[in-house]
């Protein structure tokens, strides 16, 4: 999983975004988007920055470790992130008390090693972006 990757196609990502309340114009940007995220590791401890023309998010984690997170459309959310059979699982705790829903991003890569599929999952929604390594 470590290294370069860029979208190359997404599905009901603005269903997903509906479902958690983002507004409209950060649902329109979000839209237009062709996310790079780059992932890279030292001792354990695990770097992923996702960059758009307008936003840019960096969390720092260790697998099982819990950490304060604000995401892209500005929730701040309890994450943890685990490793399951080639998923690095991403777990989003929302702020109860705000109403906030939870989530769950599960970052798949394949066999060859050039694909990362993301499957962004609130309630029964599922939206699924695919990325690719970049070369
Ligand atoms: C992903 O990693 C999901 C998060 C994408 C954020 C898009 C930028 C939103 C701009 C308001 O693909």
């Amino acid at each position: 999983m470590i290294g370069k990757w860029k979208m190359e196609s997404s599905e009901n990502f603005d269903e997903y975004m509906k479902a958690l309340d983002v507004n409209v114009m950060l649902r329109k940007m979000a839209s237009t988007a062709s996310p790079t995220v780059e992932i890279s590791e030292q001792g354990g401890t695990f770097q992923l920055t996702t960059s758009t023309a307008f936003k840019t998010t960096t969390i720092t984690f260790r697998l099982g470790e819990q950490f304060d997170e604000e995401t892209a459309d500005g929730r701040k959310v309890k994450s943890t992130m685990t490793w399951e059979d080639g998923t690095l699982v991403h777990d989003q705790k929302g702020d109860t008390e705000k109403g906030q829903k939870d989530t769950v991003l599960r970052r798949t890569f394949d066999g060859e090693g050039d694909t990362m599929t993301l499957k962004c999952t609130v309630d029964d929604i599922t939206a699924t972006r695919v990325y690719k390594r970049e070369k």
